[in-house]
């Protein structure tokens, strides 16, 4: 099959699940192509059966805002066109899911089908907001083929548009960078009671991670034992965060290392994965933390619950709830058995439900249906 893949190549984790699937059709031996305006981060070295072309935006006076969408919708038309693509696949709706149709619309001959992934925000957050509804709403309709990364999406969508079409429902998967993980001996640690706990952290600091919620936890939690928290990433709310900690007088506790690379090498140093979210697709922070054995303490906000499975493989909160985030990370910090056991589900539940060699399958199937529908 030639498959184009369009996807956002830096940010978030509808990026790295392009990505990874890109790489993964291409080592079954599919013709894979990702266009987008500069080449997704994990695909820094050669593979063969893979390519990038860059969408580049052409600047001109009167174009106040360079027009990305139709430039994309363009260089999809003249990469079908040159290598007679099948299927393009659009991750994220907004505008990739839009550009692919209109490059299908103007290639008239109906060669080339969309296939269009739901990843959370483009459906919860930029997807709802008056200026992008109908266009989310059309985008998903006018697609050939649409999939979500978890239940709760598909719901989510199915509710807040007037949807026409299937939408198909493949989880995301575990990032190839973790599978080595698989055979690693879980190591659980007994604290002596001046020995820290560590709590990992991943996101991009958005207010909808509710990253504050950590603080207020931590604020609790070093008044009953030592803690140290890892918190990984960027974006908006570091700095008040950091802020907060300082007012706080709790900055003994926090080490904010930024954005990391092997994300996995602080996890495996970690006894527990926070993740206090208030709208959470599917979570592939918590799914990386679980590859590592690592228990997960996160809200039940959207997807979550199908990632990390409540009193199986960590703990499950209702949004905002800090006094029980802080019982439950209690628990755990006093109950190692409970934490052994916890990682060991993590880990199998992982790699059981969530290994790409199941997960990426389902999409082929998936294309494969859509390209025999007719
Ligand atoms: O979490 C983010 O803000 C990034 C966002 C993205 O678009 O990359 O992540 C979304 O897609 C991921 C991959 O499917 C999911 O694991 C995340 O849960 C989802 N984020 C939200 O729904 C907030």
């Amino acid at each position: 099959m030639k498959i184009g893949i369009t996807c956002y190549p830096t940010y978030g984790g509808s990026g790295v699940v392009a990505t990874e699937l890109g790489i993964y059709l291409a080592r079954d031996g599919h013709e894979v192509h990702f266009i987008s305006y500069a080449i997704p981060y994990r695909l820094n070295r050669f593979h063969k059966n893979l390519y990038f072309h860059e969408v580049e935006v052409v600047d001109y006076p009167v174009f106040q805002y360079p027009p990305y969408s139709l430039a994309l919708a363009s260089k999809i038309v003249e990469v079908a066109e040159n290598v007679q693509l099948d299927i393009i696949h659009a991750h994220y709706v907004i505008p990739h899911a839009t550009s692919a149709c209109l490059a299908r619309d103007i290639l008239e001959d109906g060669s080339l089908k969309v296939i269009t992934t739901l990843h959370g925000t483009d459906i919860t957050l930029v997807g709802q907001h008056p200026s992008f509804k109908r266009t989310v709403q059309h985008s998903i309709n006018k697609s050939d083929g649409v999939t979500s990364v978890s239940e709760y999406l598909a719901m989510e969508t199915r509710q807040a548009f007037t949807i026409t079409k299937d939408i198909h429902v493949i989880p995301n998967f575990i990032p190839t960078n973790f599978l080595e993980l698989q055979d690693k001996p879980i190591s659980i640690k007994k604290h002596t009671p001046d020995e820290p706990f560590i709590i990992c952290h991943i996101s991009n600091f958005r207010p909808l991670k509710r990253v504050k919620d950590i603080v207020l936890i931590v604020e609790q939690l070093v008044r009953r034992f030592p803690v140290l928290v890892y918190m990984v990433g960027d974006g908006p709310e570091r700095s008040l965060v950091e802020y907060m900690v300082h007012e706080k007088n709790l900055k003994q506790y926090f080490t904010f290392l930024g954005k990391q690379d092997r994300v996995s090498d602080i996890l495996l140093n970690s006894d527990l994965f926070l993740l206090p979210s208030e709208s959470e697709s599917f979570g592939l922070a918590a799914l990386e933390a679980m590859a590592c054995g690592v228990p997960c303490v996160t809200s039940d906000a959207g997807g979550l619950p199908e990632v990390n499975i409540d009193g199986k493989t960590g703990f499950i909160v209702p949004v905002g709830q800090i006094e029980q985030y802080v019982r439950q990370i209690q628990m755990l910090r006093f109950d190692p058995e409970l934490r052994e056991q916890f990682a060991i589900n993590a880990k199998k539940i992982a790699f059981e439900n969530f290994h790409p060699d199941n997960i990426t399958p389902l999409y082929l199937n998936f294309y494969e249906q859509v390209l025999n529908r007719e």
